[in-house]
């Protein structure tokens, strides 16, 4: 075997060469997000398998006023979202307060800079009346930088269940993080794709028409084309597992054969045997006692929640426990 280089170009170098040189081997999900992969994803939410999406966007809508009335009290607010996206959901939230005249800044935060000036554009068209900034970035770097960029009351907002993709551990340093940079007065706003029939889960990451597969597959498509590397997309299956007893549901690329690929630009070559595996992603699935106490290690409390008529997805605001 080849020797670690001693430098990489960047971090995604870096984590490939270490993912794909560990047993057994994985490759970070945060990596699926480039230009194609972000396009995917918008399809993932329009599939009917794929719930969350609906879920959390009847929430907003059927209690938007309630949640508008928690978040306003006296004084204006910075309503800051971390991972944005197309902001299709925060735009219901969005309209609501600005037919309430409320006063706030919008700062949406996302890892694709693409992603943001198409959320400004539309926002520009849609909800002119919102005053808008964004901020290109990763969650842990923003956040650090967060108190420079507003001396306001803060929302903070995270939707999607984009918290699943983490570990329990790293989810709590998340959480305590927002909670770093928050004050009493602020409040966080966060979506948990809640424990449900497991193959309601299951169906949701393995739908029928391959979307989710070609989500998965893009972290060696964007491999394949950022380090010179020579993966045969057909070599691979997308496998799905749910366990109902963590609540975790773990993907994979599982290889069909014995097989080596060249990664030219990392000077490596890694070889599967027939149906090893490359875990790629978690995505975690909650209850109240899990919340409470991913809560309860940040140093934040539950104020109040909000779900959909299935209990399928809930929304909770907390507040920093003083
Ligand atoms: C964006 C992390 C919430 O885990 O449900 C969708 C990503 N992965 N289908 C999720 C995803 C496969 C999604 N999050």
């Amino acid at each position: 075997m080849k020797t670690t280089p001693t430098t990489f170009q960047s971090a995604f170098e870096e984590d490939v060469y270490k993912g794909l040189n560990s047993f057994p081997k994985y490759l970070l999900s945060k990596y699926i997000y480039d230009e194609k992969g972000d396009k995917i994803f918008q399809q993932i939410m329009a599939m009917p398998e794929y719930y969350l999406t609906n879920c959390e966007l009847n929430i907003l809508e059927s209690h938007k006023a309630a949640i508008a009335e928690i978040i306003n009290k006296e004084g204006g607010f910075d309503l800051i979202e971390l991972g944005a996206g197309d902001g299709k959901k925060t735009k219901v939230l969005l309209k609501e307060l600005v037919d309430k005249e409320y006063d706030f800044n919008y700062l949406p935060i996302d890892i694709s800079q693409n992603v943001l000036e198409e959320l400004k554009s539309s926002l520009k068209n849609e909800i002119p009346e919102v005053n808008v900034k964004i901020q290109q970035g990763t969650y842990f770097k923003t956040l650090e930088n967060l108190t420079d960029y507003t001396n306001r009351r803060k929302v903070i907002l995270v939707l999607g269940s984009n918290i699943g993709n983490l570990l329990h551990e790293n989810a709590i340093e998340f959480l305590r993080n927002i909670q770093e940079a928050m004050t009493a007065e602020d409040m966080l706003f966060m979506g948990f794709d809640q424990k449900k029939d497991p193959q309601k889960i299951l169906d949701a990451y393995n739908d029928a028409a391959g979307i989710t597969e070609a989500f998965n597959k893009n972290l060696l498509t964007r491999i394949n084309k950022e380090l010179d590397a020579d993966f045969n997309l057909d070599n691979f299956i997308h496998w799905e597992a749910y366990d109902p007893e963590s609540g975790t549901a773990k993907s994979y690329l599982v290889s069909k054969a014995n097989q080596k690929v060249a990664i030219n630009k990392l000077d490596l070559e890694v070889s599967f045997d027939a149906w090893e595996s490359i875990h790629t992603e978690i995505s975690q699935k909650y209850d109240d006692a899990v919340v409470e106490w991913l809560a309860e290690e940040a140093g934040l409390e539950i104020q109040t929640s909000f779900q959909d008529k299935n209990d399928y997805y809930k929304n909770y605001i907390f507040r920093k426990k003083i």
